[in-house]
């Protein structure tokens, strides 16, 4: 692995390779149908080399140490570094980078993007009805089913063990809008047979005196109000890494990567059904009611993984990837009934929690299992850069998702703090990015 103190040795080692080799022996690729490349990488008029069997690591810094292998391009999960010659920068001959599996003077790789996701909703919960007519379902929970949402999607990963190991870190998050849904009195006239309620009692709770269930029962709107939020960081070593061929120095089309890390993932859900008793516009005023229930969920773990890699052709190359792993989990929580006048409080001298708030935040720890599938398709559109487009789907067990907390009895305040954890939930979604390899 070259240091820092070798890059003046390397890069002119490296330099001289490249106006050596004119283009890596027994590969034969067509003529036309691939970019010019920058004059920079183009060959100049060398002779064919004729195959030479592996050469040592060019330790030495002469050029003869340096020569490309015969071995045909593999995939090493990039179009960016080809195994085969020992001289990165050997050979951009038809504007095919040619990168070599080790000891290369690459050191640092990378991916800046964007990702497109979104989750996978629940099973509809039912909300609101019309009182004339029992079957007459006004507001579904996925009548405000999750948005999709761009993020930030990047990587960053040093090369170790010339090129046969690297520590990557990576990050994705999706932040997507809120999605709302309203729904309204039937016939447009409140207080005849067909109104609009609820299907939730509210039980004994009050609001500003009144009963919480008299404010959605007769109600001019109820609105729905559903966000979330996630956002991935990993830190993860990689054995035949992301650009790199160390594990692919014979040369094939196909071949794997493995990895192991850490990963920290941050899920939020949020929930707000609202009821507006004295007119239809939400604007703070007492008559508005808000049951919010806001959850995050924090989940750090280690994880393996195994990827695939496959070069159908000398710039494009398909990769596929698979990650488990075993995770605690910190799950705070906050559920809460109020409006501008206040919490909504049990009023039932029989209850054990009379006079308190339906206002609780509370916290747990669990375990979690985090998996991920990742597969995508890669161009080299120049010697140290390619786009990437993909696809990945991340599935967690043991979250803790906002429709799961609404409770039986809701003046069971000590059966609204307990927070029930064992959800399962799917971020899925495309990302697409440029990597560069230097
Ligand atoms: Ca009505
Ligand atoms: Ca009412
Ligand atoms: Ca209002």
């Amino acid at each position: 692995m070259p240091r820092p103190w070798s890059f003046t040795a390397l890069a002119a080692v490296c330099a001289s390779a490249a106006s050596v080799f004119a283009q890596p022996p027994s590969m034969s690729y067509p003529s036309t149908g691939y970019a010019t490349p920058p004059t920079a990488y183009r060959a100049s008029a060398s002779p064919r080399i004729e195959p030479q069997p592996p050469a040592p690591p060019a330790a030495s810094g002469q050029a003869e140490a340096v020569q490309p292998q015969p071995a045909p391009l593999t995939g090493g999960n990039s179009g960016l570094m080809p195994e085969g010659g020992k001289g990165y920068g050997a050979s951009y001959g038809d504007g095919y980078g040619y990168w070599p599996c080790a000891d290369s003077c690459a050191l640092w790789y990378g991916r800046a993007g964007a990702s497109f996701m979104t989750r996978d909703d629940l099973d509809p919960v039912w909300l609101s009805y019309n009182t004339a007519d029992l079957g007459d379902g006004r507001l579904f929970t996925d009548q405000a089913s999750p948005n999709w949402g761009w993020g930030g999607d990047v990587v960053l990963g040093r090369l170790l063990a010339g090129g046969c190991y690297a520590v990557e870190v990576g990050y994705w998050g999706i932040d997507p809008s809120n999605r709302q849904a309203d729904a309204f009195d039937p016939d447009g006239t409140v207080g005849n047979a067909t109104d609009l309620d609820t299907v939730f009692a509210f039980d004994s709770l009050e609001y500003n005196g009144t009963a919480v269930a008299d404010f959605y029962t007769n109600a001019f709107i109820h609105r729905l109000v559903r966000s979330y939020e996630a956002h991935n960081v990993e830190l993860n070593l990689v054995r035949s890494p992301f650009y790199g061929s160390g594990f692919t120095c014979g040369g094939h089309h196909v071949s794997f990567r493995w990895l192991a890390g850490i990963r920290y993932l941050k899920f939020n859900d949020g929930f707000e059904y609202m009821t507006d008793d004295a007119n239809t516009v939400f604007d703070g005023d007492v008559n508005e009611v808000t049951y919010l229930i806001d959850i995050d969920n924090n989940f750090i773990g280690g994880q393996v993984g195994l990827g695939l890699d496959y070069r159908f052709h000398q710039v494009f190359s398909a990769y596929a990837t698979a990650k488990t792993g075993f995770y605690g989990s910190h799950i705070s929580h906050r559920s809460r009934i109020s409006g501008s006048a206040g919490d909504a409080v049990v009023n039932n001298a029989a209850s054990p929690y009379n006079g308190q708030a339906f206002n609780v935040n509370t916290s747990t720890t669990g375990v979690a299992f985090i998996s991920e599938i990742d597969f995508g398709f890669r161009y080299q559109f120049l010697p140290h850069w390619s786009a990437t487009m993909g696809y990945r789907a991340v599935g967690i067990t043991g979250v803790a998702l906002t429709t799961d907390q609404i409770p039986l009895y809701f003046a069971d305040i000590g059966g609204v703090r307990d927070i029930n954890s064992d959800g399962s939930m799917i971020l899925h979604g495309g990302y697409f990015g440029i990597e560069f390899l230097y």
